[in-house]
Parts: structure tokens; sequence; C-alpha cells
């Protein structure tokens, strides 16, 4: 029998087990297989990697920012030789097709670690003069040891979204990726070494959020945490490093609106929701998952998108052809079944979908699997349980509607408030309605159009604070400013 890969921590520059020697088993969730396990880390290991990120500190903020930058360029040119075998890996470790995984997820990665590579080189300090008689300018000093902890859904393009910004702008950091998806962080941590990056500069430590992540975030050393997951998480996290007084960035859950006005261009509409319905089997915090459209296009909005459903036929995520693969767990799909469940109980029509895939219809090797068909849901009211809670999964509800001001309280009537599509070719609708939609981004006749320079985050239940571009790398940093008095004889 092959033996099972074991995946390590990396501390200080070194490839390690857990301290306790326990291990947590990693699944393949097409399958339903362990195939790999990882280190069940607990305090001691990420005392260990604290303490390594705290000695390599010192020399890692004072180095030149070109020096940083080449070393992160370094790393994206590897990631970028190995985009194949990383989409492999991701796309078994996740369960999305490796066509997602080999054209989104991979080279938007390298895209972070280069973004992050160049912006650092042009970044700006204020100054102030000040009625003549002082100057302010302000100096912002790398915080100390960075705590990044990511989330299963993007695992490695939301893992180095987090380690670029921190790593350019001279913080060291200790990562903790998702315990269901370790695999792309593991192997980005053995290309550090390759890439000579400095000992202790990114320790990455695999293991439960329970005991791996708590720890990290309990730490007294780890003066920044930035997270990404689920807003109960975010919210525990909260209450430890909210009266530690740590820098916190939270990007939370969605329940995101995709709205669509009767002038907006049909075929692009459909095609965008759609897409933003079920890539990566709506497991994206960005997912449009209520869908309001005007009442005189609804019935054709409806028929257009049951169709064009039909193209995300559940398959194999390793084939190349698959464009729809599994659930990233038995226990997220057992979630995402119970609210399809309350969607019916709560008076829903099942358009298309809602249940497992026919066995035959999956090929042998992926029959175990955690798959779901695509599912539409309509006749729902906007306040109940299915349209204000997060499913994070291949669900979405369409509602009709007649008139802007109720589309907009309906958009806005939920906890979250992540992202907001809009569909139109109203100019001045565009902007009215965008400006009011209670949304850390507003898509306009677009979706998952991305600007790394933009500050990403969302309100209400969505988050805290911001991240991209400058605000990214101001995260990761203690601003002091500095105020010279002017003598003037
Ligand atoms: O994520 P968790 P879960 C949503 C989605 C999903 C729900 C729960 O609705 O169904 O969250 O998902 C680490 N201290 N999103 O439970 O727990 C954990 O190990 C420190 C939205 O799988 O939030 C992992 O590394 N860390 C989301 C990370 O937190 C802790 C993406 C995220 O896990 C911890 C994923 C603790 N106490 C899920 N507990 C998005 N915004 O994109 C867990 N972790």
């Amino acid at each position: 029998m092959a033996t099972m890969e074991q995946l390590a921590n990396l501390i200080n520059g070194q490839q390690v087990s857990a301290h306790s020697g326990k291990w947590l088993d990693n699944v393949e969730p097409a399958t339903g297989a362990v195939y790999s396990q990882i280190p069940h880390s607990d305090q001691t290991d990420i005392n260990a990697a604290v303490t390594a990120a705290n000695n390599a500190f010192a020399e890692w903020s004072a180095m030149p920012v070109a020096k940083r930058s080449a070393h992160l360029q370094a790393l994206a040119d590897l990631l970028e030789e190995n985009l194949e075998d990383f989409a492999h890996a991701e796309s078994i470790d996740t369960g999305k097709p490796v066509s997602l995984a080999r054209t989104v997820d991979i080279p938007r990665a390298v895209a972070n670690l280069r973004f992050f590579a160049a912006a650092v080189a042009h970044t700006q300090s204020d100054a102030y003069f000040t009625d003549n008689h002082a100057i302010n300018y302000t100096l912002r000093k790398p915080v100390g040891v960075a705590g990044c902890i990511s989330p299963w859904n993007l695992p490695l393009y939301l893992f180095t979204w987090k380690i670029a910004p921190a790593l350019a702008i001279g913080c060291t950091v200790v990562g903790k990726p998702s315990e269901i998806t370790p695999m792309t962080a593991h192997k980005l941590g053995a290309l550090t070494i390759d890439a000579g990056f400095p000992q202790g500069v990114l320790n990455i430590v695999h293991g439960s959020g329970a005991t791996a992540g708590a720890a990290l975030v309990e730490h007294p050393d780890v003066p920044a945490i930035s997270f990404t997951g689920g807003t109960v998480t975010g919210q525990a996290i909260a209450r430890t490093a909210g009266p530690m007084l740590k820098k916190l960035a939270l990007e939370l859950g969605g329940k995101n609106p995709f709205i669509v006005f009767e002038d907006a261009n049909m075929p692009e509409a459909l095609d965008h929701a759609i897409r933003a319905a079920f890539t990566n089997q709506g497991q994206i915090c960005l997912c449009g998952s209520r869908i309001f459209v005007q009442r005189s296009r609804y019935d054709e909005f409806v028929a257009g998108m049951i169709e064009r459903a039909q193209d995300f036929k559940p398959g194999d995520p390793l084939d190349h052809e698959t464009r729809f693969g599994s659930l990233v767990s038995a226990e997220h799909k057992q979630k995402v079944c119970s609210y399809i469940q309350l969607a019916k109980d709560e008076g829903g029509t099942i358009e298309c979908g809602g249940k497992e895939p026919d066995a035959d219809a999956l090929p042998p090797r992926v029959r175990g699997g955690c798959f779901l068909e695509p599912t539409i849901i309509t006749g729902l009211n906007a306040q109940c349980r299915t349209n204000q809670e997060e499913i994070f999964g291949p669900v979405t509800t369409i509602m009709p509607f007649d008139h802007e001001e109720e589309v907009l309280q309906r958009a806005n009537g939920t906890p979250y408030g992540l992202a907001a599509m809009l569909w139109t070719n109203d100019l001045d609708r565009a902007h009215r309605i965008a400006g009011q939609l209670d949304a850390g981004t507003v898509w306009v006749n677009c979706w998952l159009l991305r600007d790394l320079r933009v500050p990403f985050g969302g309100m209400k239940q969505s988050g805290l604070g911001r991240e991209g571009g400058t605000e990214a790398l101001h995260f990761f940093t203690e601003p002091k400013n500095i105020c010279i008095r002017v003598r003037h004889n």
C-alpha cells in the first residue's frame, strides 16, 4: 500500500511535524477518500513559529524594499512555473474544477505576489505644512509579526492575498491555512525555501481553527490578525483580539444581491448571473445568491437561468472539461442541503437542482463525492431565512420586484454587506442605486472584475476594515506622526 503523504509545518525555514506528533486527516472531497494528513498543531507549534517570526523581523523589516520585492517576485516566478502542479493540487484539495484553479486561483495568487511586490515600492507617506509653523509627516513602520488566517474556498488566492502585503511592507508572518484545504499553502511554503526566503520570514502552521488558529489569535506577540472566513468565527476572533487591542481585518460572509432592471442587456445579465451563482459551486463570498429581476422581465429571466444551469453539470474536478465540481466537504454539503430543505419548508419552488446528481451521471472515480446539482429557487420572500442567511453553496433564489426603492430596501435588508451587482443601461440609475447599496463593492454590469488597488471588504456583518492596495499595506503598519516646529526668527 502506498504511504499517505504527510504535510509539514514551515517553521524557521524548516519543514517540521507538529510537536505533539499528532495528525489530522485531509480528505479529497470529490471522492470522500483521505489522501494526506496535516500536522495537528497546537500552542507549542504556534509559539515556535511566532518566535521564529520575531527573530526574523529586525532583518526583514530593515531590508531595502527592492530586495524584499525581489524575494516576492522570485516566489511568484516559481509559482508560475509550477502552475499546473498547483492547479492539480488545489482541485484535489477543494473539489473545484481544475480548469478554474489553473485559470483563476493560481494565476491570481501569482498576481497577488507580484502586485504587492510592486505596490510597496510606490507607497507614499503623508506630509502637511501646518500654518507656516510646523511640518507633520507620517512614518509607517511594519507592525511586527502578522497572523494570517485563511479559509478553504479560494485557499491559495486568499492566503497570498494576506501574506503578500504583510511581507512586502516588512512584517514577518505566521500563516494558518484552513485545515480543510491545506495542500497549496504547504506547497507554497516549500517554494519559499527554493526561492531563498530568509528563515522565519514566512512560517506556516497547519491545524484546526480551535487549536492552532485560536493559539495564533491569542498570542501576545502577534499584534495584527488578518482573517477571512465565516462571520461566527470572525466574531469569536474579535472577542479575543479586541481586548488585546490587536489590529484586526475581518473579511466575512455575504448574501449578495444581483439586481436586474428591465432595461438591462438580458443575455449579458444572464451569463453573469449564472456565473455569479455557481462558480466554484457557489462557494465564493462574492457570489450573487439573491437575484432580483424587474417584473416585466422576470419570467424570461427565470427561464434563461434554468436553461443556463444545464451547463453546470457536476463532473470529476480533475477532468479539464468539467465546469462544476464537488462541494468542499461532506459537512459543508450537509449544511447546504439543510438550507434547500428549509427553502422548501418556507414555501419555495425548486426550479432546478435541489438534490445530488444521479449516481450514473458521475464518473465512477467520484461517485462517493460531495456533489450537489446547481439549484434555483423561486417563490420566496426576501425576509425568509433562506434569503437572510449565508448558504455558501450552489443555491440561488430569484425574486421579482417593481420599483427602485422597493428593491433597494430588499437588497439592503440582510445583516450582510459584502458585494452587490447591478444591471442597467441607465447611467443615472446606476450611480443612484450604487451609492445607496449597503456593500463594500458594487459591480455595475459586471461581476468579479477585480482591481487589486481598490479597497476590498464588507459593511455590516460582512467584516471589519479593508484589504487591497494601499489599505492592505497600511493595515500591516503602525503609523506614527512626527511634528517638527518650524522656527521663524
Ligand atoms: O470557516 P471558518 P468554516 C462561511 C461559509 C461557511 C461558514 C463556516 O458560510 O459555511 O463560513 O465555514 C480558522 N480562531 N465562509 O467553519 O471556521 C479555520 O481553521 C482562529 C465564508 O469552514 O470561518 C480556517 O483557517 N481561527 C468565507 C479559517 O478560520 C479559527 C470563506 C476559516 O474557517 C477559529 C469560508 C478560531 N476560533 C467560509 N476557528 C469567506 N468570507 O469567503 C476557525 N478558524
